[in-house]
C-alpha cells in the first residue's frame, strides 16, 4: 500500500442498525479462527445491527477451512462462489462450485471450504442462528445460481429474481439473485421487517436508503436493516446485480 497519492476519502456510509455500504477499497482482514490461507472481512455482524453474519473470503492456493464452519449453538450457514472453484462439503456430502455455486448448511451439519485451485478463490460466506419451527426440519442445499431460471420480478421484464433455497416452512432464511436491466429499477421503496445482507456481484444504480440516494457499483456490500426504506434503479450499460439473504417464514418474536 504505502504513503497515499491523495487526500483520504470513502464512499462507505455506516449507519449502525439502519444500513451500511461498505466498500471493498476499505475492508480489513480479520482473523477467523478455522480459516488457513485465506484474507476475511467480516462485514455485517451484531456488532453493527444485523441478526447474522456476512464475510468476504479470498482463498489463496492452498486455503482451507477443515475444522468446519457453524452447525453448532443451532448456527446455519451459506456460501456463494464469487469466483474460482472450491470444494465444499459437510460430514457426508462433497460439492465442487465454481462461479455462481452454492452450499446451504442447516444447523446439523458443518460446513468444510478448500480452495481446489492455485488461484484465488472467492466466497460470500454467512452465517446466522436458525428460529426453529415445530414439526420443520432444513436440509443441505446445493446448486448453481447460473442453472436457475430468473423469474420476471412484479410484472416487469427488466428485472428478475432467482431463489437460491426452497422458499417452504422449513427455512427461515433465504438466499436471492435480483438483477436490473440498466434503467429497471424497483416497483417501489420497499419498507419491511426483514433485514438483507447483499454483494453487488456486477453493474452500477443508484441505491435509495433510509431515502438517501447512494451510488453503488460492483464489489459493494449493502446491510439494510429492518424497516429501512430500500430501493434502486440501474445505471450504465451492464446489468446491476446483487446476492442477498432475506428472512422468511416466521412470525416476530415478542
Ligand atoms: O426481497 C426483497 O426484499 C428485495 N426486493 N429487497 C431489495 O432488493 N432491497
Ligand atoms: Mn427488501
Amino acid at each position: 500500500m504505502g504513503y497515499p497519492t491523495d487526500l483520504l476519502s470513502s464512499r462507505s456510509i455506516i449507519k449502525h442498525g439502519k444500513f451500511a455500504l461498505i466498500a471493498p477499497e476499505g475492508l480489513v482482514n480479520n482473523v477467523v479462527p478455522g480459516f488457513e490461507n485465506c484474507d476475511i472481512s467480516i462485514l455485517a455482524s451484531p456488532k453493527l445491527g444485523a441478526s447474522f453474519v456476512d464475510y468476504v473470503v479470498t482463498m489463496h492456493e492452498g486455503g482451507k477451512n477443515t475444522k468446519g464452519f457453524g452447525g453448532q449453538e443451532n448456527i446455519e450457514t451459506f456460501v456463494y462462489v464469487l469466483e474460482g472453484k472450491v470444494k465444499a462439503s459437510t460430514q457426508d456430502e462433497e460439492f465442487v462450485l465454481e462461479d455462481g455455486g452454492y452450499l446451504y448448511c442447516p444447523p446439523s451439519r458443518k460446513m468444510y471450504l478448500e480452495n481446489l485451485q492455485d488461484n484465488d478463490s472467492r466466497l460470500f460466506l454467512y452465517k446466522q442462528k436458525y428460529k426453529p419451527l415445530k414439526g420443520h426440519q432444513p436440509w443441505v442445499v446445493s446448486g448453481n445460481s447460473n442453472d436457475i431460471e430468473g423469474e420476471i420480478y412484479d410484472d416487469m421484464e427488466n428485472v428478475h429474481l432467482k431463489d437460491l433455497l426452497p422458499t417452504d416452512l422449513n427455512f427461515d432464511m433465504n438466499f436471492h439473485i435480483l438483477t436490473f436491466d440498466p434503467a429497471g429499477s424497483h416497483p417501489f421503496i420497499e419498507t419491511h421487517v426483514q433485514e438483507h445482507g447483499a454483494y453487488l456481484l456486477s453493474g452500477e444504480g443508484v441505491y435509495n436508503l433510509d431515502n438517501e440516494w447512494i451510488p453503488v457499483k460492483k464489489g459493494d456490500y449493502i446491510f439494510m436493516g429492518p424497516y429501512v426504506p430500500q430501493a434502486t434503479y440501474a445505471v450504465g450499460r451492464e446489468k446491476l446485480s446483487y446476492v442477498y439473504s432475506k428472512d422468511c417464514n416466521r412470525d416476530a418474536d415478542l
